[in-house]
């Protein structure tokens, strides 16, 4: 099956009958115990949430489908132009989150020409809404309007209103929207960047014969063959930086159910708001310095600490300005996550990238920073004594590679993190919709309540 809402459709009668079989049986079954600690302590450890695609292990990071990222980085296709060199593309991972298989070339390829095609106009309501807006709104603000507006076109929005569909058929409707949404997002993010550097002007053209990630890097104006000239690109540069789009938004799509973007999107969506504002509102929870917003905060760390430091070689000097900002009990972002106890792979798989290419990043002090901060802030932070997980997640290394190659709007960083992560909590959506998710509607308790549990 060449066709991925055929693929889909496939596998849709197993997976409704095993959940139905489990629905039916099972019900009863318990998961475990809530305590009052995760009532009262963002919800940790509570296993409560249905989630198809992806399973985050504490120890062995992300699994997509139960393949880890290496797994996907030897099993997903690539571009054709990279004969197996270059990194998979993030359409290959949709295939895998969508149904399960990993896609065949063929398949990717399909896949690529349908969002290419799909995305090659932005609704002319969402340009000229872009257009309109301050050049010094805050980009994830421009990118959640942007989304939001795009509702005005949702298929599933005008069948539901019009009463003319069965609840087993809303799938269908929600998917063409979920893949409208991911098709415009190189076209709305090309927009942003270019509000805030280019005055609105493009930087690139948009090229329908290329991939998604090929896209979103020609509309920031780093590809030699469709961008405007902005920066004096080599092929050679021009090739790494979409491959470097492709390797980070291959490997943010999804981190399973629990965090705030995905979850926010799958909440909004149980009340059957259609993808464009449900994702729209993953989009807001992205945009928190906790949570995307991270990969921003780390790039203004390491550009304050290199001027504090005389080199990057100079451990003691890197230590104490860690414990400076302990000290001031402020975070040492890209460090510590709520699920994961030990390294990122996501965080690996980034700085792998850089390693492999030594002649573009050796001379890259704020580089060289990041790598030699992942062997001494996790001492330092198990000295400290507070964070659960010391070592370096994801964050830390992905927004400073895009600094390197130019992309220097710090702010704009999340926008990048928010067209990888569309994939994973969309994905879900349609899958919510497939399998009749009711809507989400968990109990709060209050202190009389807690006080009376607790017997104080
Ligand atoms: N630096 C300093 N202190 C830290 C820390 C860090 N990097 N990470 C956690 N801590 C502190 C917490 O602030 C908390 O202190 P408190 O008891 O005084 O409130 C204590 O250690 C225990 O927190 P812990 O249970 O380990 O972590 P949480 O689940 O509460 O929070 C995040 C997880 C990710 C929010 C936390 O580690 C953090 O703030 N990290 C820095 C920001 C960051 O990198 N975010 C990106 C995360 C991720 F990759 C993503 O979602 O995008």
């Amino acid at each position: 099956l060449l066709n991925l809402k055929a693929a889909i459709a496939d596998v849709i009668p197993k997976r409704r009958e095993e959940l139905l079989h489990i629905k039916k049986n099972f019900s009863d079954v318990k998961v475990g115990d809530i305590t009052i600690g995760s009532v009262i302590n963002g919800m940790r450890g509570n296993q409560s949430m249905y989630w198809e695609s992806t399973t985050l292990d504490p120890n062995e990071g992300i699994r997509f489908h139960g393949k880890t990222i290496a797994e996907c980085q030897k099993l997903l296709p690539g571009a054709p132009e990279d004969n197996g060199k270059g990194e998979f593309l993030p359409e290959s991972m949709l295939w895998l989150l969508m149904t399960g298989e990993v896609p065949s070339e063929e398949q990717v390829r399909k896949l690529t020409q349908e969002l290419a095609e799909r995305g090659a106009k932005l609704p002319p309501h969402t340009e000229k809404l872009l257009t309109s807006l301050p050049r010094d709104m805050h980009p994830m603000t421009q990118l959640a309007i942007a989304l939001a507006s795009m509702n005005k076109g949702s298929i599933f929005a005008e069948k539901y209103q019009e009463g003319s569909i069965g609840k087993m058929d809303y799938w269908e409707y929600v998917y063409e929207d979920v893949l409208n949404l991911i098709a415009a997002l190189p076209k709305i993010t090309g927009k942003i960047y270019s509000n805030i550097v280019n005055d609105g002007e493009p930087l690139g053209h948009y090229n329908v014969e290329k991939d998604w990630s090929y896209n979103i890097a020609s509309l920031l104006g780093m590809t030699v063959s469709d961008s405007v000239n902005m920066h004096s690109l080599t092929q050679e540069r021009s090739n790494d930086f979409v491959n470097l789009v492709r390797l980070y938004c291959g490997i943010h799509v999804d981190h399973e159910g629990g965090n705030v973007s995905a979850h926010t999107t799958h909440l909004v969506g149980s009340a059957l708001s259609d993808p464009y504002l449900s994702y729209s509102s993953g989009i807001m929870g992205l945009a928190g310095p906790l949570h995307g917003l991270a990969a921003q905060e780390v790039v203004r760390f390491l550009v304050e600490m290199e001027k504090d430091v005389d080199s990057v070689e100079n451990v003691k000097q890197v230590e104490e300005y860690l414990w400076k900002v302990l000290n001031s009990s402020r975070v040492i972002p890209g460090y510590g996550h709520a699920v994961l106890r030990k390294p990122d792979p996501r965080f690996d798989a980034m700085l792998n990238f850089a390693e492999k290419r030594p002649k573009e990043f050796k001379s890259d002090a704020k580089v060289q920073l990041m790598k030699q901060l992942s062997q001494i802030a996790p001492k330092v932070l198990k000295e400290h004594g507070k964070t659960k997980n010391p070592y370096p997640n994801v964050d830390s290394a992905s927004g400073i590679l895009f600094y390197h190659y130019g992309i220097d709007q710090l702010l704009f960083f999340t926008v990048i993190f928010g067209c990888s992560r569309a994939m994973g909590p969309l994905s879900q959506l349609v899958w919510d919709r497939i399998l009749g998710l009711p809507i989400e509607r968990p109990k709060s308790i209050d202190l009389n309540t807690i006080k009376k549990i607790c017997k104080i």
